[in-house]
């Protein structure tokens, strides 16, 4: 990879830059914005800012992929350069309207919803009619008005906007069109509580997926994100569950797309849990996470799991047999210390109060960071508190409710990628961490049961190439 795709390598803290996750070559890095896969290629927008790690100025970023793995940076697609988006051009999906790729996003200030097409991509031009929704609906007090999201059914465009109705609750407004111009609102397609779901939902996303509807939401203040699964009829979606989509704490703003396979494939934006100070001295902030396939579960819970595309990255295998894990002993898998690796491990917890894998710093074993399942507590751990010894990164504890069937053991995904560790657990619960420790030279993973014996059913981990 050339220094112009990636400029930031040089850099203070450059061994907690990813290498294999996507991030811009410089600056501030949000929201992933615009997925489409259009004519055999994969594009994502986002969120940026190419002067400098601090969110200010916001354009559209743009990089193609043919396969979710590799990705060349193309030009800035989209500027804030009209008196509709001088404050920012923000968060907003991507349409083929007949073969013409058509951008709608949010413009700031006030925020109005906006489009731009292009012929090839790279070139934007924005509407005449821009912009084309010009206020929330008349009568409203809202909280915010942003992040479009549009679907095609039949002869309509639909479109919600992330919203709240003050006092209230978060809320989408639901609109329809014939052209992506001229926009009729309909109603409000839920309107959340704010006690339980927040003041303004960021971000939404509503599409159908297999014989339910699903809506996703970042809402504000939760700093999380939500999502139900329900029915969508008459314009109104009724919720039947509720879940959590990532609770490590720095998962935020998913989009979602179908690909041409007909996959739902989402992007989630990993904020830095370090210092403004250390962002700004890096150059750069803000990762997106690994390509992941969403589908239903029977229970009506969604599934999530890396594309299988990033496979081709993979070089080993190193496993170990299958093993009891004594209480109060670890099992290291030496070959495998590094900064990029991926781990999946399947273990019986038997009679272990917890078990699952620390990842020590290869240089500092002082500086570890411990993913487990708590069986005592029926939770799914990831412990940053002994992460760092910096001072200016956050080392907390983040957890998720989890439980197993009779006889279902725990089957752990991990993916290390210098500052990211991502953890999937039994297809439904993730857990996503920024983790920033001294030194260089990666992590060693080393598994653990406590407080009973556990049985390690299978092992299994490779490195990863760098794509950068
Ligand atoms: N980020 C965008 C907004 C969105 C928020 C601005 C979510 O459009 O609501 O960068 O992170």
């Amino acid at each position: 990879m050339s220094d112009m795709q990636n400029p930031s390598q040089n850099t203070p803290y450059t061994e907690h830059r990813p290498a294999y996750h996507f991030l811009p070559p410089q600056g501030w890095m949000n929201d992933p914005n615009g997925l489409i896969h259009f004519r055999g290629e994969y594009h994502l927008f986002y969120q940026h800012n190419p002067e400098a790690a601090v969110p200010r100025n916001i354009v559209w970023g743009h990089a193609v992929s043919l396969n979710l793995v590799n990705w060349r940076h193309l030009p800035i697609a989209l500027r804030p350069d009209q008196p509709y988006d001088k404050d920012g051009v923000w968060t907003g999906c991507m349409v083929d309207d007949g073969g013409t790729p058509t951008a709608v996003y949010t413009g700031v200030h006030p925020e109005v919803q906006c489009i731009a097409t292009s012929k090839d991509m790279v070139r934007w031009t924005k509407a005449q009619e821009n912009p084309v929704i010009a206020a929330p609906p008349p009568g409203v007090e809202v909280t915010g008005f942003r992040d479009p999201y549009v679907w095609r059914s039949r002869d309509w465009w639909y479109a919600v906007v992330g919203s709240g109705i003050k006092d209230v609750g978060g809320t989408i407004f639901l609109y329809r069109s014939r052209d992506l111009r001229r926009w009729e609102y309909l109603e409000p397609a839920l309107v959340g509580k704010k006690e339980e779901t927040g003041e303004m939902w960021e971000c939404p996303n509503l599409f159908q997926l297999g014989r339910k509807w699903v809506l996703w939401t970042s809402p504000v203040p939760l700093g999380r994100v939500i999502y139900f699964v329900g029915t969508f009829r008459k314009h109104q979606f009724q919720p039947e569950y509720r879940g959590e989509m990532d609770l490590g704490g720095c998962f935020y703003a998913p989009q979602g797309f179908r690909d041409a396979r007909g996959r739902r494939i989402l992007f989630g934006w990993l904020w830095e849990t370090r210092s403004e100070r250390m962002s700004a001295e890096a150059g750069w902030a803000g990762v997106q996470s690994l390509p992941r396939w969403v589908t239903l579960g029977r229970d009506k819970r969604l599934l999530f799991e890396p594309v299988p595309e990033l496979r081709r990255l993979r070089r080993g295998p190193v496993s170990l047999s299958a093993q009891t894990l004594r209480s109060g002993e670890e099992i290291a898998l030496r070959e495998l210390s590094g900064d990029r690796w991926e781990l999946q491990v399947e273990i019986r917890p038997q009679d272990a109060a917890r078990c699952g894998v620390r990842l020590y710093q290869v240089a500092d074993e002082g500086q570890m960071t411990a993913v487990f399942f708590s069986q005592a507590e029926q939770k799914l751990v990831v412990d940053r508190t002994q992460s760092s010894r910096y001072e200016e990164v956050t080392r907390d504890v983040r957890a998720a409710p989890f439980s197993l069937k009779e006889k279902e053991p725990l089957r752990l995904h991990l993916f290390v990628d210098r500052s990211v560790l991502e953890v999937y657990a039994n297809g439904h619960t993730c857990l996503t961490s920024r983790i920033y420790p001294q030194g260089t030279g990666g992590y060693q993973p080393r598994l653990f049961a406590e407080g009973g014996n556990a049985q390690l059913a299978r092992i299994e981990g490779w490195t990863i190439d760098a794509i950068w």
